[in-house]
């Protein structure tokens, strides 16, 4: 097969990596104040255009009504409400309570969420053990090929990784050889690629979920060669988010592996919302009978369009990099091998900052 390996790893972009300095942030927050914010200041009626009386300064109301002085100059300046109290460290609700109603803590294990397990690197990316995904199945499509999918450049050798939470053997690839495995998507001479739409659906268990917190939230490992996969997030456990592609962000010599990075705000969510389970679906090319999935990104990335959704005929090549070329038939068969957690994983109840 052609190789289009993505060379150039990107920085280190794990959460993981700003987790001490965001634990400290957090034990002061919570020392200073409790996690209750700072009374806004107020001493009259909201409104939009003139100071209240009371605001000694220039700046304007902008904010509801609460029972704090106006002392200063920035009148309610500090705090416009976004919508329900979630998970990051700022009073959504602008009740003066910052993360109200969470079990606040540093170690995800002390509120039911899975133990931070120590970090592993690969392709430039850094994350916790403990947060790699748990379960894996078939939705949609033929169950994964049986057959092939050793992962040879996870295997003995590397203590560190729990080599059957890999996505093959999650999908139920015998594991007995002490090997890792790649969950396969079909190519078109031997499995109907281009024609099925294949997906597996992953998560952490029962539960769990994985926090939007600021930058990349979660990466998708492939092996060799890089092949697409449309990923869509269940957002807040009731809602599958359209589904997404993007391009790799590095490749890992050592392992043969392509990493690419998300960001659950690309999937519409704000920062502190959340997501239980994640899947990945296959791409077609314009060999397809139905017509090639397209993306709404002018690069060759974005939201995925299949044939005959609202926008399709507006929408973009889907390429395999930027200014790159679309997958061609020998590059449909993805070999999805690890989907890991950037930050802890928790319960919708927990705040782990
Ligand atoms: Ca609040
Ligand atoms: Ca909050
Ligand atoms: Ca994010
Ligand atoms: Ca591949």
């Amino acid at each position: 097969m052609p190789s289009t390996r993505v060379a150039a790893a990107r920085g280190s972009r794990s959460a993981f990596v700003a987790l001490p300095f965001l634990s400290v942030l957090s034990v002061l927050l919570v020392a200073a104040c409790g996690r209750v914010g700072f009374p806004y200041e107020d001493a009259a009626v909201q409104d939009s255009t003139v100071s209240d009386a009371g605001d000694t300064g220039t700046a304007l109301d902008t904010s509801p009504q609460d029972t704090g002085l106006d002392t200063g100059t920035d009148a309610d300046a500090g705090c416009t409400p976004t919508g329900p109290e979630v998970c990051n460290g700022v009073d959504d609700d602008c009740d003066g309570m910052i993360d109200e109603a969470f079990t606040l803590t540093s170690d995800p294990a002390t509120c039911g969420g899975l133990g931070l397990e120590g970090t592993t690197t690969i392709g430039a990316v850094t994350w916790d053990r403990g947060a790699v995904i748990r379960r894996a199945k078939d939705i949609l499509g033929g169950p994964v090929r049986m057959s092939c999918c050793a992962a040879l450049s996870f295997g003995t050798g590397e203590p560190d990784m729990d080599l059957s939470l890999s996505v093959g053997t999650l999908l139920g690839v015998d594991g007995s050889d002490g090997l890792g495995h790649w969950g396969h998507f079909p190519d078109v001479a031997t499995q109907g690629g281009n024609m099925d739409r294949r997906s597996f659906e992953v998560d952490w268990g029962p539960g769990m979920t994985l926090r939007n917190g600021p930058g990349d939230d979660f990466a998708v490992y492939e092996m060799g060669n890089y092949e697409p996969s449309a990923i869509r997030v269940n957002v807040g456990g009731t809602s599958w988010s359209p589904p997404r592609y993007e391009f790799a962000d590095g490749f890992a010599v050592d392992h043969d592996a392509n990493v690419t990075v998300y960001d659950l705000s690309d999937f519409g969510l704000r920062e502190g919302e959340w997501v239980n389970a994640i899947q990945l679906e296959n791409i077609f090319n314009s060999g397809a009978a139905s017509g090639a999935d397209r993306v709404d990104g002018m690069e060759g990335e974005g939201t995925v369009l299949h044939a005959g959704d609202p926008g399709y005929d507006t929408g973009r090549p889907l390429l395999d990099a930027a200014g790159g070329v679309e997958f061609d038939d020998t590059r449909l068969d993805t070999d999805l091998v690890w989907v890991v957690g950037l930050r802890p994983i928790t319960p919708p109840g927990c705040c782990v900052l």
